[in-house]
């Protein structure tokens, strides 16, 4: 019988902090685990877009690597999963340039992120910000992606890479694979401790209400516990109550209960029996996930050995595709 050819899957994370927080690991992470034996998963660590936002080059460099730990004691598995360094395989650039020109500054500037990335950095609004949808475009496109699992925030980005790859297929033919968005079955959408309207986000100012991966346990267990709830006293998931629902969030992604099963088990209590509850689970999910990541990042030999082994297979497939772009835009080979 003949195999069923399975789908590939790409996407990433910026190194843009010394640790990933809750929010993407139970948005994005820990999603990509359950994939890894269904799918064909590739997994960039990109580093060339974070350097959109001015970087310390010694810090970056850090995170890159502990990033690359993160992925792993998060649950991918390094021997089912691809993963490489952005910046390691020159194709993203070139291709990102090629596809620039196929790209309508209109287009662009209607990017929300650029928006948002530009008020929040108006002393450096390069051009790299602005045609930062472009590489994310060149990353996807290079391995002929099928399916791209992303938040809420980036499917924009997805839909003109969308537009981007169709227009390129119009002019030369069947180049690249449209890829579709990936919204996994829990896509939970973890807000601010301190500000549960707004998105818990690695570069939250207010420490306080972002939950990192790496935070010690005694760190998330007191986060956990000032966490801003309401004054009704009464645990149930509703409108108004942005607090206590991104609380249940957490406890049900965390543990795999609905949250209606989640709701029942707390009908009885106060906000601190809660607290006390979603900081036991969030600290019972976080132990093995540190302990793996020590194991991993004393030993940075093996770190280098798969990234240089993940970024030397990146560079073999994505050649493929852009030796096929090269020669459709007619460069000479
Ligand atoms: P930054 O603060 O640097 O903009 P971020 O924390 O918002 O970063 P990204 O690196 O942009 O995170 O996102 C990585 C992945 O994590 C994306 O797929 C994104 O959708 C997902 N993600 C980010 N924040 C959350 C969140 N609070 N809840 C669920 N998923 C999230
Ligand atoms: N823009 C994404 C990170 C990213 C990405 C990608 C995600 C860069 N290239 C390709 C999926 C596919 C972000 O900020 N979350």
């Amino acid at each position: 019988m003949e195999e069923i050819k399975k789908q590939t899957i790409l996407s990433g994370i910026q190194p843009s902090a010394s640790s990933i927080t809750l929010g993407n690991y139970l948005g994005a992470l820990k999603n990509w685990a359950m994939l890894q034996d269904e799918y064909n998963c590739i997994y960039g660590i990109m580093d060339m877009h974070t350097i959109t936002v001015r970087q310390t080059p010694a810090e970056l460099r850090k995170n890159t690597v502990s990033l690359i730990a993160q992925y792993i004691s998060a649950g991918l598995d390094e021997t089912k999963n691809l993963i490489f360094i952005q910046s390691h395989v020159p194709a993203h650039a070139e291709l990102a340039w090629i596809l620039n020109c196929y790209t309508q500054m209109g287009e662009l500037s209607r990017m929300t992120q650029f928006k948002d990335k530009s008020a929040k950095h108006h002393d450096n609004i390069n051009a790299g910000l602005f045609t930062y949808p472009v590489l994310m475009a060149a990353d996807i496109l290079l391995y002929q992606a099928d399916l791209v699992p992303v938040g809420a925030d980036q499917k924009q980005h997805l839909e003109i890479t969308r537009d981007i790859a169709e227009r390129f297929n119009s002019i030369y033919g069947d180049v690249f694979t449209i890829p579709d968005a990936y919204i996994g079955k829990e896509s939970a959408r973890i807000m601010s401790l301190q500000n549960p309207t707004a998105k818990m986000s690695k570069s939250d100012p207010n420490p306080n209400g972002c939950i990192y991966l790496l935070d010690d346990i005694d760190t998330v267990v007191r986060k956990i516990k000032r966490a801003v709830t309401d004054s009704e006293a009464c645990v149930r998931y509703g409108e108004g109550k942005d607090g206590v629902n991104n609380l249940l969030n957490i406890y049900s992604s965390v543990t795999g209960k609905t949250i209606d099963e989640a709701v029942a088990e707390f009908a009885s209590c106060g906000y601190g029996e809660l607290k006390a509850a979603v900081a036991e689970a969030v600290a019972e999910e976080l132990r093995p996930i540190h302990a793996k990541y020590d194991d991993l990042m004393k030993n940075k030999d093996y770190l280098e050995s798969i990234y240089k082994k993940g970024s030397e297979t990146a560079n073999y497939i994505s050649r493929k595709t852009l030796n096929k772009v090269k020669k459709k835009v007619g460069f000479v080979l």
